[in-house]
């Protein structure tokens, strides 16, 4: 058993389509647990940190525009594995390409407006969840 924490974030373009709810029920049945969860508008400075690895790729202006365009809802989710599962369960960047059954292959089409997000690596997890959380905030 490796019980770990991964940062997932329902993106504005799942927020203003109503997949909320559908999202956290996923996370919910697979049975993994929400340690902590919040709806913002995000800074363009949390923006320019959680995407940080992106920072010199030429989607980056756009994709900071694009996250702080709208409500996200940010979680952090705990279980075991919990970095692998939320990667397989939101399928690959690209919603043409990602299976169905997927968060990204059930609806999305485009590789930028792909309705969530979810740590690669435990240390990414550590590092995302650290933008947005403090650890007092999440429950045990
Ligand atoms: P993932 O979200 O699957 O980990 P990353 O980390 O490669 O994908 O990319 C982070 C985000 O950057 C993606 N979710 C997507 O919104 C955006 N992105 C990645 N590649 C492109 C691209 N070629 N064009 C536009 N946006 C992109």
């Amino acid at each position: 058993m490796v019980i770990q924490r991964t940062f997932v974030m329902i993106k504005p373009d799942g927020y203003s389509r109503g997949l909320v709810g559908e999202i956290i029920s996923r996370i919910e049945r697979k049975g993994l647990r929400i340690i902590g969860m919040k709806l913002i508008k995000m800074s363009r400075e949390q923006a320019e940190k959680l995407y940080s690895v992106h920072r010199d790729k030429p989607f980056f202006k756009d994709l900071v525009s694009f996250v702080t365009s709208g409500p996200v809802v940010v979680m952090v989710v705990e279980g075991e594995s919990a970095v692998e599962v939320m990667r397989i369960m939101i399928g690959s960047t690209d919603g043409r390409k990602a299976p169905p059954g997927t968060i990204r292959g059930d609806y999305a089409l485009s590789i930028q407006e792909n309705v969530i997000h979810a740590s690669d690596s435990p240390e990414t997890a550590s590092y995302e969840i650290s933008v947005f959380f403090r650890e007092e905030e999440l429950v045990s």
